[in-house]
Parts: C-alpha cells; structure tokens; sequence
C-alpha cells in the first residue's frame, strides 16, 4: 500500500477552485477555513445546474471541468464524492495543484495527525493521535478515526465509522456508513466494507465485506 500524505504549499492568490459541485461538494464548502473560503474562485462540474448553486453562499460556477480558462495557476479540491470518479479525477488532474486538507471546524485532529493535500476532515469528525491519511482521503462526518491508524490515498471513511487503533485502510478503499473496523486490522487497495459492517479480520485487495462480523461477499482483482 502506499501511503503518500504529501503536502504542496499554500497559494496566496485566490485561486482555490472546487472540482464537483453536487452533495459533497456543499459538505466541502461548509468545511473551509475562513481563509480558504476568501480564496475559493469557484467550482467547476459537468452539470450546467449543479446542486452546490443552490447554498446561499455558493461559489460561482466556472463551467465544464474541460472548460477554458480556470486550469492557469488553479489549486485544487476534489469535491466529488464517489470513489471511482475521485480515482479517475486525481490521475486527470495530476498536473495541477492539490489544497492542503480542508478540516471542518468541528473535527477533533491530534497535533500528531498527519493529513495529506486535498484531504477532506468533515463535520465532528475525530483523528487521534499518530494516524495519518493520504492525499484526497475523506474521513467524512463524525467518523473517528483513532491512533495510529493509516489511511492510504483517496480512501473514504463514510460517516459515522469508527476505526479502532493502529487499523491499515489501503487506497481507493471505501469503509461504509456507520461500520466498525477492530483495532490493528489491515484492509487493502480498492475495498468496499459495506455499511454497518463490522469488520474483526485482515481484508484482501479488492474484497467487498459486509455483515456483523464482516464477511467477504467478492472480490475484484
Ligand atoms: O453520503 C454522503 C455523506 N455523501 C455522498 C458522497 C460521499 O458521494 C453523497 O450523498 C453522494 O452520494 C456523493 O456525493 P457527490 O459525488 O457530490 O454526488 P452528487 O450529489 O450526485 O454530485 C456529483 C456531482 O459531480 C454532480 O454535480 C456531477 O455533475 C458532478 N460530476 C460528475 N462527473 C462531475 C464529473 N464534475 C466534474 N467536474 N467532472 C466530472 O467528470
């Protein structure tokens, strides 16, 4: 698994632009520092309506994410939600820029935490000591997040789970609403723990796992 929390530095310039504009991208927005949101410029996305218009602070839409004009010294949020598209975006725009982590400002993050750039620490979420995500991880609306775990890049811990101490989550690896995860597990690159799941046992590349205890229902290598 790599593990890859790199760190590109802070632009001053208002350039921060939002990649996506539907129901993640509203949790994205509410989460920016008062500082970042003074930077944002806008957001781009495919739809010509996309849902983020309808906040009362939004952003300006900046067209299609092929569009002209907003690449040139942008920095950059991904702000989608789904994984696969998360995957494909990141290799798009690898070129670009990546914000450093945007965190809530009612998450709980140890000084000792680690966040990569363009991670996204939501609402009430907690990271405790020692863990360390990679770049574009979500560790989404009061997931916890405890010890010396380690996420890989563009993992997603949904709302709401909890990974004990010292857990390994790969990369591209979704870990579902509300689901548990024991302490010191290892679960690998592109899995799915399905939500409410409780995962007490190591999980191979590419397995889905669901159940109370967490079962493997396939895999996809
Ligand atoms: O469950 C929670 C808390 N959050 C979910 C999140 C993790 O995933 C949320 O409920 C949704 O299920 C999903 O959020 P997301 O990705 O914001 O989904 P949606 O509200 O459907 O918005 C997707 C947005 O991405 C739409 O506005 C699309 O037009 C846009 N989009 C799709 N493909 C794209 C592309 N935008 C760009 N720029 N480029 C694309 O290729």
């Amino acid at each position: 698994m790599a593990d890859s929390p790199g760190m590109t530095g802070r632009s001053q310039q208002s350039n921060l632009i939002l990649i996506g504009g539907g129901g993640h991208a509203k949790v994205v927005l509410d989460s920016l520092s008062p500082t970042d949101r003074a930077r944002l410029a806008g957001f781009v996305d495919d739809d010509p309506a996309p849902g983020l218009l309808t906040m009362p602070d939004a952003p300006p839409h900046m067209g299609p994410l092929d569009g002209e004009g907003w690449m040139p010294d942008a920095e950059i949020m991904i702000a989608v939600g789904d994984l696969n598209l998360r995957r494909a975006l990141i290799s798009r725009l690898a070129a670009v820029a990546c914000c450093p982590a945007v965190v809530h400002p009612s998450a709980v993050v140890s000084a000792s935490a680690a966040l990569g750039a363009g991670v996204l620490v939501g609402p009430g979420a907690i990271i405790n000591a020692g863990a360390r995500a990679g770049d574009h991880a979500i560790i989404n609306t009061g997931a916890i997040i405890e010890h010396d775990c380690v996420l890989g890049v563009n993992t997603h811990i949904a709302p709401g789970a909890t990974l004990g101490g010292g857990v390994r989550v790969g990369e591209h690896t979704l870990v579902g609403l509300g689901s548990t995860v024991l302490p010191g597990i290892a679960i690998g690159d592109g899995c799915v723990v399905g939500a409410g799941s409780v995962v007490i046992g190591d999980v191979e590349d590419g397995a889905t796992v669901v159940g109370v205890p967490g079962r493997v229902l396939a895999r996809d290598v």
